[in-house]
């Protein structure tokens, strides 16, 4: 299970009132008596398969509750059941689908206190709002063990949680690069195509996925020696260019090979890794891989390509150490023998069946059919995944049942895989997986699964951040330019913008549909969506250091406004802006036809236009100009942004010069810092190898400077700060670094934005930076 606190609280900020007849209780915040939970509002039953409570809760601020597809991040109470229960379900409304988070935040009613609450149980359950303002929870096994983080603010709240749970993993940096995929390119030559278009545009290009169709008839660990054929040497050629490659892994193993031309099955067997049904065989749904020898004709329909088509395939049980060790063979093997993948997708991890139950059905028992469905999708537990009855590892001594487990399946492959991966290649690597549960971001990213190409998915992305910010993944995105169907030019040029801001960027595209990667449409598209990720490139070094303070500290990278503005109770139904941390506001564009946004500025801060460098006149709401080639991206006054020179990949943005935007609060100080590290090596964190510096600016003072916190490891040896930024400042006469007088050729003041940019700096950022004006 994710790790639980081993000890209480030191000092607790909150009180526990029970009260026996008739019985009550309530959890109360000391500092303000708010009464967080209150019970009175419903009995509380506990049957064996039936578990009920209900709770007052002081307001209807209420975020989180996952996954689903929320219309807006701010929940409605009007008698709303959420389900939970993994599913392969693609986002549409109101349903479960592939991971399970029971958390909520829940803003207090003086609009500053936030608390969070878990319940932290795997069965199957739902949760109705209602609009008392209350909540009923029904789960259907397990117990009722509750978590309440307090806070006091939304952020300290995730970083609370995240401290119980585990926190957010750092990715390696190329992980921030742009990525590029799609569900059947067919053959390599089609993978070609795409990717000189990707040069010939020079659009920053880091990770080329391969999916499910590079292999032979979908098997895991095989490789089309006919459609891919030399994939291995072109893996190798195109990482010498910059751009690296991920892989898909479905967890579910073909049985039909024969015997001795598919170890993967094989050792599967002698290791016995795989799932039992309840006589103890091995259990076997349909997923992706087909039989040997047959030829497939996708006029067919679904069923008929099920029944016909696909394989039987096993489950391997991955909470059991023989399975570990299996599964980091293979992958290990594939490494070694196909080619050289720098990190896994797992997909299909609900995990997602073809048939329901199994290839045999499942037997009519009170796991199967118990005597309450949550508000869940399918007719019985077992749609679309496995029987609720077969027996699976709980620990490495305990056996359970699938109706206990179900929603743990992705949970338990994402650890092992993240470590096989770790171990073929020997760096840090990553694992993005579909299916997550509480503690999942610890090891993974996540993607939001497989959208639609429609302009609500845009905003549905957005929302499905902000949520994965508060379970504590936060390296995530959705598929830009959308999943199914065929995109349109404008929307995705849209969503490029939009996805350019999204932790884990990757044009992902369904089986048959539309070319939708950049240079398809041709020369105005190619140049637009570089434009926009050499914005993101040039703000890696801030997106990084985001990243290391969430892994670290707890914080959220992609932030609703409520978390930073929390008494303006306007922030707290925004959910069509995010932030990248408490500093850079992104406004997109959410709807075909829009040459305008209609964007919220909090009045409490000072805001700057990211490409001018321009205040902002007034804040509140502000319709701003956005035709097809911009989206709006504001700076927040006070902060200070760590950037770098852009460049095709991450491996050569990584030697370009840095520099940093300075923008002054209304009391004319700015500060912010820089995390680095050589980007690529394990643990870096944990072993203390690497490069922390602080940042800061003030008018008063006339100065900018900083302190090198950390240097361990030489990865900043050869960075240089060459391009400043400072916006706000009201003139300037002359600059010195160091006390040496800079040159008026390598800056310029434009009076009327009140904006400088130093060019050409050269100060080695392994030094303190000593920067002073004057006017
Ligand atoms: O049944 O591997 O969500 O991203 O392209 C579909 C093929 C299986 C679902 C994933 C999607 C992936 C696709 N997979």
């Amino acid at each position: 299970m994710p790790a639980r606190p081993d000890k209480a609280p030191d000092s607790t900020n909150y009180e526990v009132k029970i009260t026996e007849k008739p019985f009550n209780a309530q959890v109360i915040r000391s500092s303000s008596k708010e009464i967080v939970w209150d019970l009175s509002i419903g009995p509380i039953q506990f049957e064996d398969q039936f578990l009920q409570l209900s709770t007052r809760l002081p307001s209807k601020s209420v975020f989180g509750f996952g996954e689903n597809e929320q219309p807006s991040f701010k929940h409605d109470f009007n008698w709303k059941s959420w389900g939970f229960f993994s599913r392969d379900q693609p986002p549409s409304n109101n349903g479960n689908m592939y991971g399970v988070h029971p958390f909520y935040m829940c803003l207090e009613r003086d609009n500053m206190n936030a608390h969070g609450v878990l319940l932290l149980n795997s069965n199957a359950m739902d949760v109705l709002l209602q609009p008392a303002p209350a909540l009923t929870y029904h789960t259907i096994g397990g117990v009722l063990d509750f978590y309440f983080f307090f806070g006091p603010s939304p952020e300290a709240v995730v970083q609370e949680y995240t401290s119980a749970i585990g926190r957010s993993y750092l990715p390696p940096y190329w992980a921030l690069g742009f990525q590029l995929s799609r569900y059947d390119y067919g053959t390599i030559e089609q993978v070609k195509t795409v990717i000189d278009g990707m040069r010939e545009y020079n659009i920053p290009h880091d990770i080329q996925y391969a999916d499910i169709d590079y292999m032979e008839r979908q098997l895991d660990f095989t490789v089309s020696a006919t459609r891919y054929a030399g994939f291995k040497e072109y893996v190798d050629q195109v990482k010498l260019e910059g751009t690296r490659y991920i892989t898909i892994l479905d967890p579910a193993i073909s049985g039909n090979e024969s015997v001795g031309t598919y170890p993967p099955y094989d050792e599967g067997v002698v290791m016995d890794v795989f799932i039992k049904d309840e006589q103890g065989e091995i259990a076997y749904g349909k997923v992706w891989p087909d039989y040997p020898n047959i030829t497939v004709d996708e006029s067919k329909d679904w069923d008929y390509q099920t029944e016909n088509y696909r394989a039987y395939a096993a489950f391997p049980d991955f909470l059991k150490s023989e399975t570990k060790t299996w599964w980091k063979k293979q992958i290990k093997d594939l490494y070694d023998n196909k080619f050289k993948f720098d990190g896994l997708w797992i997909d299909m991890n609900e995990p997602a069946s073809f048939v329901e139950g199994s290839v045999n059905g499942c037997s009519q028992n009170k796991w199967e059919l118990p005597p309450f469905k949550p508000a869940i999708y399918g007719p019985r537990l077992a749609d679309k995944t496995l029987c609720m009855s077969f027996q699976q590892h709980k620990t490495e001594t305990e056996m359970t049942t699938h109706y206990n487990m179900h929603s743990l399946y992705g949970w338990s492959q994402t650890p092992v895989t993240l470590e096989a991966v770790q171990e073929a290649t020997g760096k840090r690597s990553f694992v993005v997986t579909r299916s997550t549960y509480v503690g999942s971001g610890k090891y993974s990213g996540h993607w939001l699964g497989d959208n639609t190409s429609i302009w609500p998915h845009l905003h549905k992305s957005i929302i499905g951040m902000l949520d994965f910010s508060l379970f504590g993944v936060s390296y995530t995105g959705a598929d830009i330019c959308g999943f199914f169907e065929d995109t349109t030019e404008e929307l995705c040029a849209r969503w490029m913008q939009l996805g350019a801001f999204y932790p884990y960027s990757r044009n992902h595209n369904g089986k048959g549909w539309a070319r939708q990667d950049p240079p398809f449409f041709g020369a105005a598209f190619a140049n637009n969506s570089r434009d926009i990720l050499h914005v993101r490139y040039e703000l890696l070094p801030f997106l990084y250091t985001l990243h290391y303070e969430s892994n670290t500290k707890g914080s959220t990278v992609i932030r609703p406004l409520l978390h930073e503005f929390t008494s303006d109770v306007l922030t707290h139904t925004i959910d069509r802006q995010f932030l990248w941390g408490p500093s850079l506001l992104i406004s997109p564009v959410l709807d075909q036809g829009e040459v305008t946004v209609r964007a919220y500025f909090p009045e409490a801060s000072i805001w700057y236009d990211f490409f001018t460098g321009k205040r902002l006149e007034s804040g509140g709401y502000q319709v701003l100009d956005a035709p097809i080639e911009v989206i709006n991206l504001h700076v927040r006054g006070g902060y200070i942004l760590p950037t770098q020179m852009p460049d095709n990949s991450t491996m050569f943005s990584r030697l370009n010069p840095c520099g940093v935007i300075v923008a002054f609060d209304s009391d004319g100080n700015s500060e912010g810092n820089l995390f680095w590290d050589d980007g690529d090596s394990k643990d870096t964190v944990e072993n203390g190898a690497y490069y922390l510096a602080t940042y800061t600016a003030s008018k008063t003072e006339m100065s900018l400077t900083s302190t090198i916190d950390k240097n361990v490891g030489g990865s900043a040896d050869n960075l240089l700060l060459d391009n400043v930024k400072i916006w706000g400042i009201s003139s300037v006469s002359a600059i010195t670094l160091d006390g040496t007088t800079v040159p008026t050729s390598k800056y310029t003041y434009d009076s009327s934005a009140n904006t400088l940019v130093i060019t050409e700096l050269g100060h080695d950022m392994t030094k303190p930076l000593n920067l002073k004006w004057t006017h």
